[in-house]
This record gives C-alpha cells, sequence and structure tokens, in this order.
C-alpha cells in the first residue's frame, strides 16, 4: 500500500467475563499500542479503537457461576479491564462496549442487509436441548463424561481434564449444565453464511495479495483456505446477545462471533462523526492487532462478511502474535496460572513502563515465548537501568558537575572520529527503528533503542569527561582544549538523551515523559521528524537535575511473585473451578498427586506389549482401537491418540500397558487396558517403552 491518507487501529476486544493477564498485553494491546503511539509522533491521522466482547456462552457462564445476571458479569469485568489498560497507558481513542445500544444497532443492520441480499442459508439441525430450563444447549450448557479419559465433569466443547476438543455429541450421559437433566435432541433453526462461496475472494485476497502477512498468520489461513471452508451458524438460542432482527427468530441471537468484529465498527461510530472515512475509504490502511487464537476470524470470516456486505475496506495487515506463556506453562485462567494486570500495577506502582519493556522485548512475535520472573528481574535490571537509564543518568550528573547544568558547546574544530561515529549511530537509528515498526517487529524496533543507549555508555567510557577535568592550569582552571573535549563529549550525550526520548516514547511512554520533565522540553520534542538530529536541545539551556528513570528489582520481590503465582495455582485447584477459556490446556509439571503407599502402587500391573494393528474408531475423531500382544493373550485397547498418531505409524511399536485395568466401553467398543504415554511441554504425546525390544507380556516395575 502506498502511503494511506489515514489509519485505523484495532486490538482485540476482550471478553468481560474476567480480568486481563500479561499475556493478552503481550499478545496484542501492546504492539497495537505501540504502533498507534509511533504513527501519532509521525503525525498521521490514525484511531485506535477497543472495547469489551460483552457477549457470548463465557459471560452467560460466568453469570451461572457468580450467580449474578449477565449484564452484571459485564459492568464488573468491563470496569476492571479498562482500568488495568489505562494504568499500562494502553492509549485508546475509545474504549467501547459490545453492550451499547450503537453496536445493537450497527450489528443488526448488517445482518440484516446480508439477510435481505439473500446471502444466508437458513437451516433445522438437531441439538440438545434442556427441557427443564427450556433451553438448547450451546457447547459449555452441556456436560458429561470425556470420551477419551473417562472425565465425568468434561464440557460440550472441551474436556479440562485431558485438554481435548469436544463435540456435545460425543459426550458419554450428557447432562445440561444449567439443572442436571438429561438433554433430549430438538430441531432447531440457524442462519449459516456460507463461507465457501468466498473461498475464491479469500484465496486471491490473502494468499495472491497479501503474502507479506506475518508467516504465523498467512500459514494459518493458507491451511483453512486449503481444507475448504463450510457453511457456519451466525445465530445461536440465546437471549443475552443481539437480537436476530428478522421476523420468527424469537429466543435467538447472533453468533457472539458475527457481532464482536462489528465491535470495531460500532466504536468508531461512538468516537467520531466521520467514522465512514475510516471504514468506507480505499486510502484507510486497517490493522487489526490480535492474539493467533483469533486469526481465522479476522482473517477469514469477518473480511468474508465485509466483502458480502460491500462498502467496507478491508484489513490490510493482521499482526498476530503468539501465546505468552508463564514460567514454562500455558496461562490457564481457571487454574489461575497467569499474572494479571491488575495485581502488577498495585505490586510494583509506578514501574508500568518495566512491564511494557520486558513484554516486548520478550514478545511472542513469532513463537509462543516464556516470561519468567527472573527474566522480568534481570532485564528490567541489566538493561532498563544498568544501560538505558545509567546512560542517561550519568549525562545529566555529569553536564551538572561539570557544565553547570547548561548544554554545552559543541566545538567543530575538535571533532574526531569516535564524536562522528555516535553522531551518525545517532542519525541511523531513527531509520532502522522506523523499518522495524512499520514491518511490525517491535523487538527488533525496541533493541535498536537501546542499542543506542548502549553505544552513548561506550562512547562516554571512551571519552572520560572526568578524567578530562581534571587538567586544569595553575590557576585551578580547565586548559581550554580540556574544556572543549567535556563539552562535546557532554553535547553530544545529551542530544543522544533527547533523541533516546523520542525513540522510547511509543515503547515507554512515562519514561519519554520523565525524560522532557528533566530536560525542560515541551513535548513536541517527541515529534518522530526530531529523531536522528542533533540539534534538539540549545546550546545555554539549563536542564533540571536528573531523577532516576528506573529503579532496580531485588530477589526477595521476585521471590514473592513466583510465591503469589504458585499459592494462586494450589487455591484455584483446590476450589476446582472449571475451566472458561477455550484456548488454554491441561498442565502437569507443577503439581504432583497426593503421596500414596507402596500397597497402592504394588496393585498395578504394567505389562510390556506390541500394537499389533491400530485403526480409527469410527465418528470419535480422538480414539483409535489397538491391538496388543502381551505375550499370553491379545488385548483390545481404545486410546484416545488418534490426534498424536496415525494408525500405521505406531503398528509394530512396544508399549506399556496397564494391564489389570478394569474393562471399560468406550463407542461401543469394549476397552481392556490402557497404554503409558509421556506429555511433553507441547502437549504431544509420547509412549514409554523399554530401550531395547524385550518380550510381550514382561512385567515392569
Ligand atoms: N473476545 C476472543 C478473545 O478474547 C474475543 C475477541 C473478539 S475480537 C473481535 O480471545
Ligand atoms: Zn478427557
Amino acid at each position: 500500500m502506498n502511503q494511506p491518507k489515514r489509519y485505523l487501529v484495532t486490538a482485540a476486544l476482550p471478553y468481560a467475563n474476567g480480568p486481563v493477564h500479561i499475556g493478552h498485553l503481550a499478545g496484542c494491546y501492546l504492539p497495537a499500542d505501540i504502533y498507534v503511539r509511533y504513527q501519532r509522533a509521525q503525525k498521521r491521522d490514525i484511531k485506535f479503537v477497543c472495547g469489551s466482547d460483552e457477549h457470548g456462552v463465557p459471560i452467560t457462564i460466568r453469570a451461572m457461576k457468580e450467580g449474578i445476571t449477565p449484564q452484571e458479569v459485564v459492568n464488573k469485568y468491563h470496569a476492571i479491564i479498562k482500568e488495568s489498560f489505562e494504568q499500562m497507558n494502553i492509549s485508546f481513542d475509545i474504549y467501547s462496549r459490545t453492550s451499547n445500544q450503537i453496536h445493537h444497532e450497527t450489528s443488526a443492520a448488517i445482518f440484516r442487509k446480508l439477510y435481505d441480499d439473500g446471502l444466508f442459508e437458513e437451516k433445522e439441525t438437531e441439538q440438545y436441548y434442556d427441557e427443564e430450563k427450556k433451553t438448547f444447549l450451546a457447547d459449555r450448557y452441556i456436560t458429561g463424561t470425556c470420551p477419551i479419559c473417562g472425565n465425568p465433569n468434561a464440557y460440550g466443547d472441551q474436556c479440562e481434564r485431558c485438554g481435548s476438543a469436544l463435540s456435545p455429541e460425543q459426550l458419554i450421559n450428557p447432562r445440561s449444565a444449567l439443572s442436571e437433566a438429561v438433554p433430549i435432541m430438538k430441531k432447531t433453526k440457524h442462519w449459516y453464511f456460507p463461507l465457501q462461496n468466498y473461498e475464491p475472494f479469500l484465496k486471491q485476497w490473502i494468499l495472491e495479495e497479501h503474502k507479506e502477512w506475518k508467516n504465523n498468520v498467512y500459514g494459518q489461513c493458507k491451511s483453512w483456505l486449503d481444507s475448504g471452508l463450510q457453511s457456519r451458524a451466525m445465530t445461536r438460542d440465546s437471549n443475552w446477545g443481539v437480537k436476530v432482527p428478522i421476523p420468527g427468530a424469537e429466543g435467538k441471537v447472533l453468533y457472539v462471533w458475527f457481532d464482536a468484529p462489528i465491535g470495531y465498527i460500532s466504536a468508531t461510530k461512538e468516537l467520531t462523526d466521520k467514522w465512514a472515512d475510516y471504514w468506507c475509504k480505499n486510502d484507510t490502511k486497517l490493522v487489526h492487532f490480535i492474539g493467533k487464537d483469533n486469526i481465522v476470524f479476522h482473517c477469514i470470516i469477518f473480511p468474508a462478511m465485509l466483502k458480502a456486505h460491500g462498502g467496507f475496506v478491508l484489513p490490510d495487515n493482521v499482526p498476530a502474535n503468539e501465546f505468552l506463556n508463564i514460567e514454562g506453562e500455558k496461562v490457564s485462567t481457571s487454574r489461575n496460572w497467569a499474572v494479571w494486570v491488575h495485581d502488577y500495577v498495585k505490586d510494583f506502582p509506578g514501574m508500568e513502563d518495566s512491564l511494557r519493556y520486558v513484554l516486548c522485548a520478550n514478545a511472542p512475535e513469532t513463537k509462543d515465548n516464556d516470561f519468567t520472573w527472573k527474566d522480568f528481574q534481570d532485564r528490567n535490571n541489566s538493561e532498563l537501568v544498568s544501560i538505558f537509564g545509567n546512560f542517561v543518568n550519568r549525562t545529566f550528573v555529569l553536564m551538572h558537575k561539570l557544565c553547570n547544568g547548561k548544554v554545552p558547546k559543541l566545538h567543530l574544530d575538535i571533532l574526531d572520529q569516535t564524536d562522528r561515529a555516535i553522531i551518525e549511530d545517532i542519525e541511523k537509528s531513527k531509520g532502522k527503528v522506523e523499518l522495524a515498526l512499520e514491518y511490525f517487529k517491535f523487538r527488533d524496533a525496541l533493541y535498536e533503542v537501546i542499542d543506542l543507549s548502549r553505544k552513548g555508555n561506550k562512547y562516554m567510557q571512551e571519552k572520560e569527561p572526568w578524567i578530562k577535568a581534571r587538567q586544569t592550569t595553575s590557576n585551578g582552571d580547565l586548559t581550554e582544549e580540556a574544556q572543549k573535549a567535556v563539552d562535546n563529549c557532554l553535547h553530544i550525550c545529551l542530544q543522544l538523551t533527547a533523541n533516546l526520548a523520542v525513540l522510547i516514547n511509543p515503547f515507554l511512554p512515562s519514561t519519554a515523559n520523565k525524560m522532557l520533565y528533566m530536560m525542560k522540553v515541551v513535548d513536541k520534542i517527541l515529534d518522530w521528524e526530531n529523531a536522528g538530529k542533533i540539534k534538539l536541545l540549545s546550546v545555554g539551556y539549563s536542564l533540571r537535575a536528573p531523577e532516576l528513570l528506573f529503579r532496580k528489582i531485588e530477589d526477595t520481590e521476585i521471590v514473592v511473585q513466583v510465591e503469589k503465582l504458585r499459592s494462586g495455582l494450589v487455591k484455584a485447584e483446590t476450589e476446582q473451578k472449571p475451566q472458561e477459556n477455550k484456548s488454554e490446556s491441561m498442565s502437569s509439571a507443577l503439581h504432583i498427586k497426593p503421596a500414596i503407599q507402596y500397597d497402592d502402587f504394588a496393585k498395578l500391573d504394567f505389562r510390556v506389549g506390541t500394537i499389533v494393528t491400530a485403526e480409527k474408531v469410527e465418528k470419535a475423531d480422538k480414539l483409535l482401537k489397538l491391538e496388543i500382544d502381551l505375550g499370553f493373550e491379545k488385548r483390545t485397547v481404545v486410546s484416545g491418540i488418534a490426534s498424536h498418531f496415525q494408525p500405521e505409524e505406531i503398528v509394530g511399536k512396544q508399549v506399556v500397558v496397564v494391564a489389570n485395568l478394569a474393562p471399560r466401553k468406550m463407542r461401543g467398543i469394549e476397552s481392556n487396558g490402557m497404554i503409558l504415554m509421556a506429555e511433553d511441554k507441547d502437549g504431544k504425546l509420547k509412549f514409554i517403552n523399554p530401550d531395547e525390544v524385550t518380550g510381550n507380556g514382561s512385567p515392569v516395575s
């Protein structure tokens, strides 16, 4: 795209069913904010919109759990989330909410236009229905026994014990989560959006015209498009959400993923009368910042909806991030394995920039990354404090000590190679940071800024103005040569400091403001065009005394945080809170089951066996039916490993079998035993087997 006339930046609307954690920040809010602050400094016409996603099953489930109404749930969390963003200086132009009237009207109107244009398919299907509560049971409203691991409290869309994704029909003994009643199958009518009709358009638009999208995003889109799109229901049976605006649709609302992205449009309408410029003119650059679990909705479904409707711009880019794990474990809100933003700001007051720094320096831009408190401490102490903060502080201290607190002259006649080199570094860094930011490479961009301060330290170290300051004449004055050398060094260091303020501003806005205060300049200096110049501070201008920009984080503070994380986990597990976030998976490394006696262990009979046949189980995409040779007999074992192995690749493998497990029927097949598996940190299953081929039936102890 040529230089766009205006920018519209969106960040995923968080579900108002819980507070935000640092994984959310790192995933999309922080990169979006950095991008927007940078574009604002470039004086571009830009709007940054976001808001709470207040519809959908997660909200109604939370309401049920807390015994309050959905409206009360969203009121509570909308306020908490909004405050967390403000505390972290995420500078939305508007933070709206999808329960607002304007949003209901906007999304209903878009649905209605698609309906009037005949673009939906109307279909009747059978779904679970709770006769007691007189309601259909989508996704999480239904519980039952997991066909994979036997967990009696699995949900209609996922088992929280084994992490498998399920569909309601797979559950054994299904029950309504609302009443415990056994649900019946009942016909219901819904409106489906035939995504397959937009496949040629999407293929051309994404696969041909947006090859520049990030690999993770492009790759996910390609695999969706390659495997073929299908019609998707855009309505649900529920009374919480945007009412379906057509006759005969009582008790039905828009699917949350139909209305939520329209929230970007309604928020823009709420923000400005000129909203249509941003949404309907082709010279707008629309950028959606999201986490990787939202890619299909923003790259495929929403653009197809907009295309079908007509008249709207499509995103120019969707720079989705991967996930941020915490201390080596996937974030899990239900297990309370998360660092909550509202907790952080309480525990580290005034230190929002330290968190912004670490989350950006370690952002999960191309792959999942890990946040550890130790790394947080290290980066804060050895990068922010010791490099950036130290350079700025030394510059100010020395210029007060050696130059009376006034910006010294630059004596061109004695500029040497070292001076020229650092001036060139200053001039070049603008371009480097800019290029990285334009291409959503926030880590690289931030690295360049820190690197410039590192070069500043090195320069000062080489110049040693404090040594020069000892070269005095017999009457105690500095020699002329020494004075000039001191002046040049500090002049350059001060200009470098002013440049650092401009460059760090998108990333660490509070820090940039503290620097402005110390330099006694107004915020105009932060305009991006000022970067790369060494004339930002005028000679003779007197500056304030230095204040420390950052503080060190002590070991004890980190110990407290790690302890807090672990005790939160234990608490969550004893309370057995149900899981509420689909993108989380089980984890096991941190908790060990209660102790058992040797006799308990001795009851188990483990045997070595060889898989002789393996086949898929019909209508159960997680299950494989295995024939295992135990030497003394062959056994049928049904195992939930179909998503990890192809049947043909495991035939002939030796495994360890729990041979005295009571038989159990799964999908009508009697399973006689269980094979032992290990789960790696990515959730991949591996067989446990003897290190050399061993006779079938050999006992394992
Ligand atoms: N609320 C899902 C999420 O928070 C959803 C995003 C909506 S963006 C339009 O992951
Ligand atoms: Zn399970």
